[in-house]
C-alpha cells in the first residue's frame, strides 16, 4: 500500500505526464474540470511513454428508444436483445438491437422510493439450459434479489437473498455475473454508515453468491460477503484478464474507481478517497462528485466506461496491460444529461441509459432514452 507522499508524487507525474484532455474528443469541459481534481494510483510506473497515443474516441451516439422512464440496469440475452429496468414503474422491458420494444412484465412486490425501485437485472450466464433472469429491487421492508424464469413469459418467482438493508439512499442494486460464473450484487449502506464495516451486515458490502443464493466457494469470511467497507456501488464491470472493478459513489469529497479484490475493505465510513494507509484499500482514481457520481461501469476496447450521473458525461478510463488505469477522459459531457447505465452488447458496442426522469434532472423531449454508442 502506498503511503500519502507516494501517492502525491503520483498525482503530479500523472498530471504532467499525460497529454491534455483537450483534443481527445472530452471537450474543453474535461480540459477545464477534468484535470485538476483526479487522482490516480497506478503501478509502478505511472507515467506512460513518451508519444502515448490518447484513447480512441468512441463513436457519435445514435437513440435507440426514447420515452422511458429511469431505465436503470441492461443485461442482454444470449440473442442480442437486451433486458432493461425501470426502477419507479417496476417495468421489466425487452429490446431488440433494432430498438423495438416490448414489455416482459411488471416485477410483483417493488416498493418504489426515494432512491429505490426495480435496480438490478442479470441473465444466467447458463441461460439457454435454465433461463434463469435475476432482478434486486426495493421491497417493503428489505432490497432483495429475486430470480425468475423466463421464457416467453415470467414464472417461478424465488427470492434468493432477503434482508439486505433498504433506505431512502443508497440502495447499491447492480447485478452482474463475474467470469467466474458466480453472480455479484453490490448493495448500499442506505446512510447508516456503520454498516459499511459491519462484516455481519449485508449493506455497504459486494457480496459474490451461487444462482441459489448461497455464498460462492471461495468466499474470503465463508459468508456471502466478497468486500466491504463500501458506501454505495452502483457499477462492476471485468477486464479480459478477469480483474474486476466497481464505481463508488463518494459523499462530498471523492468518487472513486476501485480494484475490486477478494477480502478487502474499501474503507468507508473512515476513509472517503485515498489516504488508507495500511488498513484499507485505495481507489485506483478519484473525481469529485460534481463531475462524476458514476453510476454503472462497463468494459470495451481496452477501456472501463463509467456512466456519471452529476457530471453528465460518459467517462472513459484506458487500462494498461498490467490493470492500472490512465487518466480518464470525458464524452459527451452534458450533452445527453444525467447518465446511469452502461453495458456492452455481445457485438461489442455500449448500451447507455439516461436518468434525467429521476427527480435530479432536467428531462428533455425523448428522456429518457437508450443510447447506442461504437468504440471500435
Ligand atoms: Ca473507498
Amino acid at each position: 500500500m502506498m503511503g500519502r507522499t507516494g501517492l502525491a508524487m503520483l498525482v503530479v507525474a500523472v498530471l504532467m505526464g499525460c497529454a491534455p484532455a483537450t483534443g481527445t474528443g472530452g471537450g474543453t469541459a474535461a480540459a477545464a474540470d477534468g484535470a485538476p481534481a483526479t487522482q490516480a494510483r497506478g503501478g509502478p510506473a505511472p507515467e506512460p511513454p513518451a508519444g502515448t497515443a490518447p484513447p480512441r474516441p468512441p463513436g457519435t451516439p445514435r437513440t435507440l428508444v426514447e420515452g422511458l422512464t429511469v431505465p436503470w440496469a441492461i443485461a442482454f440475452l444470449p440473442g442480442g436483445d437486451a433486458l432493461i429496468t425501470e426502477r419507479d414503474s417496476a417495468r421489466l422491458l425487452r429490446i431488440t438491437p433494432q430498438g423495438r420494444s416490448s414489455g416482459v412484465g411488471v416485477i410483483d412486490g417493488v416498493s418504489p422510493r426515494g432512491e429505490g425501485g426495480l435496480l438490478g437485472v442479470a441473465v444466467s450466464p447458463t441461460y439457454s439450459k435454465d433461463h434463469f433472469i435475476f432482478v434486486y429491487f426495493t421491497a417493503n421492508d428489505d432490497n432483495r434479489v429475486v430470480r425468475y424464469r423466463y421464457d416467453g413469459g415470467l414464472s417461478a418467482p424465488t427470492p434468493i437473498l432477503t434482508g439486505i438493508p433498504k433506505g431512502s439512499i443508497h440502495n447499491g442494486g447492480r447485478l452482474e455475473f463475474g467470469p467466474d460464473g458466480y453472480l455479484y450484487v453490490s448493495t448500499g449502506e442506505t446512510g447508516e454508515e456503520r454498516l459499511a464495516q459491519d462484516r455481519n451486515s449485508l449493506g455497504g458490502k459486494i457480496l459474490r453468491m451461487t444462482a441459489d443464493g448461497r455464498p460462492a466457494p471461495g468466499n474470503p469470511f465463508g459468508t456471502l460477503v466478497w468486500t466491504y467497507g463500501h458506501r454505495n456501488v452502483q457499477g462492476m464491470a471485468w477486464d479480459p484478464k478477469g480483474r474486476m472493478y466497481a464505481t463508488e459513489f463518494g459523499q462530498d469529497k471523492y468518487d472513486e474507481i476501485n480494484l475490486i479484490e477478494k477480502g478487502h475493505n474499501y474503507g468507508w465510513p473512515e476513509v472517503e478517497g485515498a489516504g488508507g494507509g495500511n488498513r484499507f484499500t485505495d481507489p485506483l482514481l478519484t473525481w469529485i462528485p460534481s463531475e462524476a457520481s458514476p453510476s454503472g461501469l462497463a468494459y470495451a476496447g481496452g477501456s472501463l466506461w463509467a456512466a456519471a450521473l452529476r457530471g453528465q458525461r460518459l467517462w472513459q478510463i484506458p487500462l494498461r496491460e498490467d490493470g492500472a488505469v490512465e487518466r480518464p477522459v470525458a464524452r459527451f459531457t452534458r450533452e445527453y444529461g444525467r447518465l446511469r447505465a452502461v453495458a456492452t452488447a455481445p457485438d461489442g458496442t455500449l448500451w447507455l441509459t439516461t436518468s434525467n426522469r429521476d427527480g435530479r434532472g432536467s428531462p428533455r423531449p425523448g428522456d429518457d432514452r437508450v443510447l447506442v454508442v461504437s468504440v471500435r
